[in-house]
């Protein structure tokens, strides 16, 4: 279901040599996704060249040309011709290898366009997104990204295309390329420092948005600092990249995958780790039903980079991703930059138009400000400098182990089971211990024989989730408020590990909830809840209750996300109650999203009468993308009003909600 693309492993180049960009880093990381099993579990897609035609979308005639010339040039042509260009080598074989990168991204766009993949990788070199109209830049001859979105726009009538960078690097030839197209959204973020970093240039700072028409639709998130970790990474992606990608509605995303945003990176100097890169791919997973196509750009550690390859490539086959570990909340300059991208574009996007006003007179000072606070710190700094070239150490992530069955359900014998699920009840007679328990608080004033049975087999079946046995579930139920109940008690007392409960409508009586921090409940409805003083009560009103499809989406995105990262639940317990008001697509995207906590461990729990949602959510369940929202409205004024005032009474004890930084303190220094 999945394609691969390797090939052109060719050894390059003795000299002018790079000594970074090199053919191990392809051969290295296909290894690795052979060691792992996950090369077999792929579709290899076979490369072409891109053709002229190909190339010429992108790429000016005297450029195509030039480039044409370089396997005939001798060495000392070569490098004069390498020496217009900045930082970039030309080899003889190197038009060649461009021609199959290119080619690659396209025959990946073409497999996934026509349906015969789902989701891909394009394992490749040269990378592409620093080459511009006429210029090779940064390693980079052809921009295989910039093309492959022309080509798919072209082709297949694409409308709309979203291109996520998240190389560490600026692919300042992408933003080029699209700069006043609002049909593609270029997304980047990028080690900066205040425009001391390669290629040092004004236009990657967060100000630069896009070009008439094209305003709005190229969003820079510049990094000011080095060391930047998993929460800074998502803190983005929850704050700015996703609702925004969501808002945009891609019909196909784009990867600009480069590695050199990992650990361990010469290049990055960052801090994230190589499973960051799992929750990066599941969380674009959703978006344009699922078409996603990420081609390599950098990474140059030859030990992060295979083994973040294989994190990408194994949550593209439909592996639950690892538990997102150490999230502690984004660091200070992290947020400085989050508090600008988000006021830069707060004017383009409904879903930021409450962010803080950053005054436009601010901005510039702050940047020279910054600049120069910086330079003092460089100064302090520079003799722990030559210490901190000292090699990062990290520990290897741990093998992904897949449970034997992905669905389980419970369900009344009259309903069909899904193809792809299993029917689940649970085998033994359940522990009369629990039965006692369950018969006391639950069902005291019923003898509803039906439903103990299915309340042991929901807690025999959390039970096979928590020793990896079986990966999610959905039940049906009598009671939904009830099963859940039940769940989330026996959650708090037999369990030792963390649950999060995510109502739609209203399911729960919170003062069964727990302060102890054993389960986190969440939710969703439209009555307005007394001031909730619990930690782990959180009640999100909104005035059309879940009906509302932009700002439900913005308090999944902006609000659920967040505090499920930070909360590192081992067990999502996930509940509808039949009056919710939830659409079918927005409840699938809400299950997909949620799969990336918990190593994808999710119990959803919804009424009796609900069988027609059974489809639909067992599909979800099983890793199928949800299908597209459309394009996304405004939010109403009210429900904005009320997210953002939740989320700034949160933010001081749940750290991923924050998207500013205080004049003083919040987020923390490295
Ligand atoms: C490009 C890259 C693409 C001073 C040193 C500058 C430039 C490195 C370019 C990196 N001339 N080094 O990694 S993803
Ligand atoms: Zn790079």
């Amino acid at each position: 279901m999945h394609s691969l693309l390797q090939k052109q492993t060719t050894a390059l180049q003795k000299r002018p040599a790079c000594k970074i960009e090199v053919p191990e880093r392809l051969t290295v990381s296909h290894e690795a996704l052979v060691k792992n099993g996950l090369a077999d579990r792929c579709v290899s897609v076979p490369v072409r060249e891109a053709t002229d035609a190909d190339i010429l979308l992108v790429h000016s005639e005297e450029y195509l040309e030039a480039v044409k010339k370089t396997p005939y040039m001798t060495l000392e042509d070569l490098k004069e011709f390498t020496q217009q260009y900045g930082d970039v080598y030309f080899h003889p074989n190197i038009y060649h290898c461009a021609k199959l990168a290119a080619g690659a991204a396209l025959q990946l766009v073409d497999n996934v366009m026509t349906g015969k993949v789902r989701n891909g990788m394009a394992l490749v070199r040269p990378p592409g997104h620093h080459s511009m109209r006429s210029a090779a830049n940064g390693f980079c001859v052809f921009n295989n990204v910039a093309i492959a979105a022309r080509y798919a726009k072209q082709k297949y009538g694409v409308k709309r295309v979203l291109i996520v960078d998240w190389d560490v690097h600026h692919g300042q030839g992408v933003q080029y390329c699209f700069e006043d197209d609002p049909s593609v959204l270029y997304f980047s973020w990028h080690r900066y420092e205040h425009q001391k970093f390669w290629p040092q240039l004004r236009e990657s700072d967060y100000d630069s948005v896009g070009k008439e028409k094209g305003a709005g639709f190229n969003i820079n998130v510049p990094w000011n600092k080095v060391g930047m970790t998993n929460s800074d990474y998502l803190s983005v992606f929850f704050h700015v990249l996703l609702p925004v990608a969501y808002e945009f509605c891609p019909d196909l995303v784009l990867v600009c995958a480069g590695f050199d945003s990992a650990i361990g990176d010469p290049e990055g100097e960052m801090c994230a780790s190589p499973d960051i890169f799992a929750h990066l791919t599941h969380l674009l997973m959703n978006l344009a039903g699922g078409k996603l196509c990420a081609v390599l750009e950098g990474g140059y550690n030859l030990t992060s980079l295979p083994q973040s390859v294989c994190q990408t490539v194994q949550t593209l086959l439909g592996d639950p991703a690892p538990r997102p570990a150490n999230l502690d909340g984004p660091c200070k300059s992290a947020l400085e930059s989050l508090y600008c991208v988000r006021s830069a574009h707060r004017q383009y996007w409904s879903c930021l138009k409450h962010a803080a006003e950053l005054p436009t007179s601010d901005i510039s000072t702050k940047r020279i400000k910054l600049a120069e606070e910086e330079e003092e710190e460089e100064r302090l700094e520079e003799a722990k400098e030559e210490k901190s070239v000292e090699e990062k150490v990290w520990p290897e992530p741990l093998k992904r182990v897949t449970p034997p069955i992905r669905t389980a359900l419970v369900l009344p014998n009259d309903v069909a089971c899904p193809d792809g699920c299993k029917r689940f009840s649970s085998s033994e007679d359940p522990d009369p211990l629990i039965v006692n328990k369950l018969r006391e608080n639950f069902l005291k004033d019923t003898d509803d024989s039906n439903a103990l049975t299915t309340l042991s087999s929901l807690i025999a079946l959390i039970e096979k989730m928590e020793k990896n046995e079986i990966c999610n579930g959905l039940a049906l139920v009598r009671d939904v408020s009830m099963a859940t109940m039940c769940v989330v008690q026996h959650a708090a007392t037999a369990l030792s590990n963390r649950v999060l409960v995510v109502c739609v409508g209203d399911a729960v009586d919170p003062s069964r909830g727990t302060e102890d921090g054993k389960t986190l409940l969440v939710q969703f409805s439209n009555k307005e809840s007394e001031e909730q003083k619990c930690k782990y009560y959180i009640p999100v009103c909104l005035k059309k209750g879940c009906s509302d499809v932009s700002g439900f989406t913005q308090a999944v995105l902006g609000l659920l996300l967040p505090l499920g990262y930070k909360y590192d639940p081992s067990l999502v317990l996930l509940v509808r109650t039949p009056d919710s008001g939830l659409c079918d697509s927005v409840w699938r995207q809400l299950a997909g999203l949620l799969q990336g906590l918990a190593q994808g461990h999710t119990l959803v729990l919804m009424q009796e009468g609900e069988k027609a949602c059974v489809g639909p959510t067992a599909s979800s369940l099983l890793g199928e993308a949800a299908p597209s929202l459309g394009q996304l409205h405004a939010p109403l004024p009210k429900d904005v009003e009320a997210l953002e005032r939740l989320r700034h009474g949160l933010q001081a004890d749940w750290k991923l909600l924050q998207t500013t930084a205080p004049e003083t303190g919040g987020g923390d220094e490295h």
